[in-house]
């Protein structure tokens, strides 16, 4: 079954937003199989957000991300990566959809409450990333007949 990485950012954990992000998660009938409150440390923000490490948004991206405990969670289901970036909405809370995370929930880029694996291949990098294999519980949901 498809995965993907979600992370709860700082300001998304300080404004109490977990509970009803993964209540929109959980609804859409998409599965919480990992979840860890944390700190980030700098070598996971670095390998994390490799890709950004030279931009000049980078050093306020880092202070931000590392400014109090985010919540790391890993979502299963069908389509689940593309589904879940649908749901949080564009990057740019002021581009973002209402009725998305982002949307509903943000103002500008630079604290925009989520982040989500943008495709298979990031989903993976960044599970393996964050969490060890058995920190991931598979199990069968008891409505997943209802669903795929
Ligand atoms: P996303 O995949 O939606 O998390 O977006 P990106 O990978 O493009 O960007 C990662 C994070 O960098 C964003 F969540 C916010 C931050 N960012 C800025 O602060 N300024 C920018 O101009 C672009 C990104």
């Amino acid at each position: 079954m498809e995965r993907t990485f979600l992370m709860i950012k700082p300001d998304g954990v300080q404004r109490g937003l977990i509970g009803e992000i993964i209540a929109r998660f959980e609804k859409k009938g998409l599965k919480l199989v990992a979840g860890r409150f944390e700190v980030l440390p700098e070598d996971r923000v670095m390998e994390h957000y490799a890709e950004h490490k030279d931009k000049p948004f980078f050093p306020g991206l880092k202070a931000y991300i590392t400014s109090g405990p985010c919540f790391l969670m890993v979502w299963e289901g069908k389509n689940v990566v593309s589904i879940t970036r649908q749901m949080i909405g564009a990057t740019n809370p002021a581009e973002a959809l209402p009725g998305t995370i982002r949307g509903d929930f943000a103002l500008e880029i630079g604290m925009n409450v989520i982040h989500g694996s943008d495709s298979d291949e990031t989903a993976d990098r960044e599970i393996a990333i964050h969490f060890k294999p058995e920190e991931i519980v598979s199990f069968e949901k008891i409505d997943e007949k209802f669903l795929y």
